[in-house]
């Protein structure tokens, strides 16, 4: 048959993020499910799908990507999620917070203010886009957690801060992640006395390390669908404190100037 008209226009490539991510493998499963044969996910991070995303955008180019809510660029740009009929990227999720065993006995404080972690994608959304209008991410969230006392106070009250105590928090370069990490980072540094240690790695160590103990926290388990197999693999071995965040979403994001309005008609 022709070749389908969006697809010649991106030359049949959907540009992805790392590929360990659940985003990844929903966009395969995406792929399996409305029979896109010939076209390619092409591997790659977070940051090198939002700079190609920034390039087309900018010269009105057409472009799919793999994206995720919370996400600066829905505020930057003007996009819409692709539908999803077959329900291949799941519903909407929450964010959990992961600890290693062993954390609250060892360090009550920061297991409490983490226990108690809880925002909305707005105030996440908030963190993002000062730092995709290049703020340092540690700026961009000093300055959060500095304009939002009423929100910072329950997770802290109460709660006798520490003298210079190191605790070590695990994070993947997601944009989301950087954010929610360097907020939950200043909370235990500016409130609670820690010094606080962020280690960037990818998604299966970071899941390994607090399972193993290398690491002693982490606020990026997105359940239960996009870090399920890691989740199903590891949760004997660490604490889920729960919800930290909840009302996300995951999919194919095209520019709305795009003439395409669901993943069926990339057929
Ligand atoms: N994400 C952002 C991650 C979780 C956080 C949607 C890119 C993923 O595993 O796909």
């Amino acid at each position: 048959g022709t070749e389908n008209e969006v697809a010649r226009s991106v030359h049949s490539e959907i540009i992805g993020i790392d590929p360990g991510s659940g985003l990844m493998k929903a966009a395969s499963q995406a792929m399996k499910d409305y029979e896109l044969d010939g076209w390619k996910l092409v591997e790659g991070s977070g940051t090198a799908m939002t700079a190609a995303l920034n390039k087309a955008y900018t010269n009105k180019q057409p472009i799919i990507i793999t994206g995720w809510t919370p996400h600066w660029m829905f505020i930057k740009y003007d996009l819409k999620y692709l539908d999803d009929p077959k329900g291949s990227f799941g519903g909407s999720e929450e964010i959990h917070t992961i600890v290693r065993k062993g954390l609250k006995t060892e360090q009550p404080a920061a297991y409490q203010f983490l226990d108690r972690f809880s925002w909305k994608p707005s105030d996440m959304e908030e963190v993002m886009n000062s730092i995709s209008d290049g703020m340092q991410p540690a700026a961009a969230a000093d300055k959060w957690v500095k304009e939002h006392p009423d929100l910072v106070a329950p997770w802290i009250e109460g709660i006798t801060p520490v003298s210079g105590q190191r605790i070590k928090l695990a994070f993947v370069a997601w944009d989301s992640e950087i954010a929610s990490t360097n907020v939950v980072r200043s909370v235990l540094e500016t409130k609670l006395g820690y010094k606080a240690d962020m280690l960037q790695v990818e998604i299966g160590p970071m899941w390994a390390g607090i399972a193993g103990g290398d690491a002693d926290a982490m606020v990026a388990a997105w359940l239960p669908t996009t870090s399920k197999d890691y989740y199903d693999k590891y949760k004997s071995q660490v604490d889920d404190l729960g919800a930290n965040l909840s009302g996300t979403k995951l999919g194919l994001v095209v520019p709305a100037y795009m003439d395409v309005n669901s993943i069926e008609d990339l057929k």
